[in-house]
């Protein structure tokens, strides 16, 4: 966690501008609460990455809320482009306004967030290549490599890592949800009980549509899946794990509705 801070402090020196990356399901708990006190006064525009997996209307409630908290924001599908080219334009806004970049110096940027919130997709929907490491390659070091975005401006290629938010265990429960958190360090059938718990209140037409059934508690609705996709145990027992695993699979890939879990009301608006 030093280690990163350190190296985002350098990075960030060179820096005209931050996109900082946030998961549109939970804008607020995929915040790092350390990057006011690292970034200054920075210019920064906030980007909602996976809007295509949240609740429309809560993503537009909180562009307010985050606009409303100083800085411009975005909601982007790096996948496929969504927002792309707002983000740009807002980019070149916030750095017309900082008025920080002498005239004829091409502005830099970085991009930073949690892990998974899809920094690295990010920059490659911005450069229009695949040019984020996805893989690493041993032996070879590197320096500090930019990648021009158009005309605009330029983008280190690699992104800054930021440690989560620590908080309740709700906090976990979400950060698992989206998958910013290793499934190996999770709780996966606490992650999934709180899940669908929260579903049966907020969204129980997913749950039916998807699972056949809104009113089960969340146990029950473990056993439940497990039952129906024959998920069971030497002995006939349902396999409750693995129906964990497959609640926390549906909801990463949509199949349980878009769906913000950072409630905007809970946030003042
Ligand atoms: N549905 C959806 N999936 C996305 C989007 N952006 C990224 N992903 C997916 O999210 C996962 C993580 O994306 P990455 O770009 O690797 O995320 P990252 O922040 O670079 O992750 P780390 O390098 O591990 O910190 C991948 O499976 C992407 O395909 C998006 O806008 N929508
Ligand atoms: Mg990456």
């Amino acid at each position: 966690m030093r280690k990163a801070r350190r190296t985002i402090r350098e990075h960030l020196r060179a820096c005209d501008v931050v996109l900082e990356v946030l998961d549109a399901r939970i804008p607020y708990t995929s915040r790092n609460p350390d990057l006011n006190a690292l970034l200054g006064s920075k210019p920064r525009v906030v980007v909602l990455n996976k809007e295509d997996l949240a609740d429309r209307v809560a993503t537009s409630r909180w562009v307010r809320i985050l606009e409303a908290g100083g800085h411009p924001a975005v909601p982007v599908c790096a996948l496929d482009g969504t927002g792309i080219g707002e983000l740009v334009r807002k980019v070149r806004r916030v750095l017309e306004v900082a008025g920080s970049v002498a005239a004829g110096r091409t502005p830099r940027a970085m991009v930073v967030g949690i892990p998974n919130v899809g920094k690295s997709a990010l920059i490659n929907a911005l450069t229009g290549r695949r040019v984020a490491a996805t893989g690493c390659r041993p032996g070879i070091t590197r320096g500090k490599q930019w990648i021009r975005v158009g005309p605009y401006f330029e983008l280190l290629d690699t992104p800054g890592i930021l440690w989560p938010r620590l908080g309740d265990a709700e906090v976990g429960f979400k950060l698992a949800a989206v998958g910013a958190v290793k499934e190996e360090v999770l709780p996966v059938r606490e992650a999934a009980l709180w899940l669908v718990e929260w579903l049966r209140r907020y969204h129980p037409v997913s749950l039916e549509a998807r699972y056949g059934a809104a009113h089960l508690s969340g146990a029950e609705m473990l056993q439940h899946i497990a039952h129906r996709r024959g998920f069971l145990l030497p002995g006939g027992r349902p396999d409750e794990d693995r129906a964990a695993r497959a609640v926390l699979k549906d909801f990463r890939e949509g199949q349980l509705g878009l769906v913000t879990l950072d409630l905007p009301d809970a946030f003042g608006e």
